[in-house]
């Protein structure tokens, strides 16, 4: 499953000491952010210096991820500065859970213009060429192909209890707690072994999902009575949410993360949507179950993408139009 040309490509690259970088998308998930510091981890123990910077802050709810003390934060002014000066001195920058330099916002000139070796490790589609590519969409998580590729590289006695944690987080988290058709056996193969190094199910699980303060499950409470409308002859479920609503609720980075989710809860929803007003757009967030393809949709009518049943899209005509076109076009999904 792991090209075997590029694993040969990165031992060889890998050889002898060097100065890592490792980027993630901005906003970063618990697949960007574990495995991102599992990688880490991993090359500081075989003897290489590894710097992790994150284009933006990241969520507080993952802070519990064990080395996430040593992220560099691209938003802040400290971290800028220690930021420019790792790219400037790296010899390999290695790009995870995303596969398009120009996604990295801040950061993104800077290390476009950079002349390490850059490495991409990731599970999405439409991928752009880099130095040396793990690309592979048929993996849940960047985190599973890490282990795979540590695998590859004869290193599995390498993997301690921290990286094993950094790792199982991503892979509860892009799989939805096992329940995403991308569950494969490879995945629960990879959970496995995880788990046998130290990971704690029941502890990354926790952490993971039961990250909510009061105030933001009072506000998925108002989402769901008040902003769920049903469509499609109950095929469809959306939910939006305006600038206004999300100043009631004090709104915060991540607040929305998990709540497109919900409507499938109603028997027979296959479409999932969740309209958030920005204040010169529209964040779109898409689901579907089964072969719904939501990636192609988001790409043609909302400029986004992303994967079959996850892809995310973005709408700059109101959240009224919006709502409109979305809901004359899903039609063409049934
Ligand atoms: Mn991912």
């Amino acid at each position: 499953m792991i090209n075997q040309a590029s694993v040969q490509a990165l031992r060889e690259l890998l050889q002898t000491p060097k100065k890592c970088v490792i980027v993630t998308h901005p906003r970063p998930d618990a697949d960007a952010i574990g495995s991102s510091l599992g990688w880490k981890h991993y090359l500081e123990k075989k003897g290489h210096e590894a710097t992790f910077i994150s284009p933006t802050h990241y969520t507080a709810n993952l802070s519990w991820i064990k080395g996430s003390v040593a992220i560099v934060d691209y938003e802040d002014e400290k971290g800028v500065k220690i930021a420019k000066e790792k790219i400037a001195a790296a010899d390999v920058i290695f790009f995870l859970d995303f596969n398009n330099i120009n996604r990295l916002e801040k950061p993104g000139d800077t290390v476009a213009a950079s002349k390490a070796v850059k490495v991409m490790i990731d599970h999405h589609l439409q991928p752009e060429p880099f130095d040396i590519s793990f690309s592979n969409t048929t993996y849940a998580a960047t985190c599973e192909m890490i282990y795979d590729i540590i695998d590859c590289l004869g290193d599995t006695d390498l993997i301690d209890a921290t990286i094993a944690e950094n790792l199982y987080a991503g892979l509860v988290a892009d799989t939805g707690f096992f329940q995403h058709p991308n569950t494969t056996p490879n995945v629960h193969k990879v959970a496995g072994a995880l788990i046998a190094k130290g990971a704690s199910p029941d502890y990354v699980s926790d952490k993971v999902n039961n990250i909510f303060d009061e105030r933001r499950l009072h506000y998925f409470g108002f989402a769901l009575l008040e902003k769920l409308k049903v469509v499609n002859g109950g095929k469809v479920a959306y939910i939006s949410i305006g600038q206004s609503e999300a100043r009631r609720f004090n709104l915060q980075l991540g607040d929305n993360e998990g709540l497109v989710n919900y409507p499938f809860k109603i028997q027979g929803v296959q479409v999932a949507v969740l309209f958030s007003e920005e204040r010169e757009k529209v964040k779109i967030s898409f689901r579907s179950k089964g072969d719904i393809d939501m990636n192609t949709f988001a790409r043609k009518y909302f400029e986004g993408g992303g994967h079959k049943n996850a892809s995310g899209g973005k709408s700059t005509i109101g959240m009224e139009e919006t709502e409109k076109k979305f809901i004359e076009l899903v039609k063409e999904l049934f």
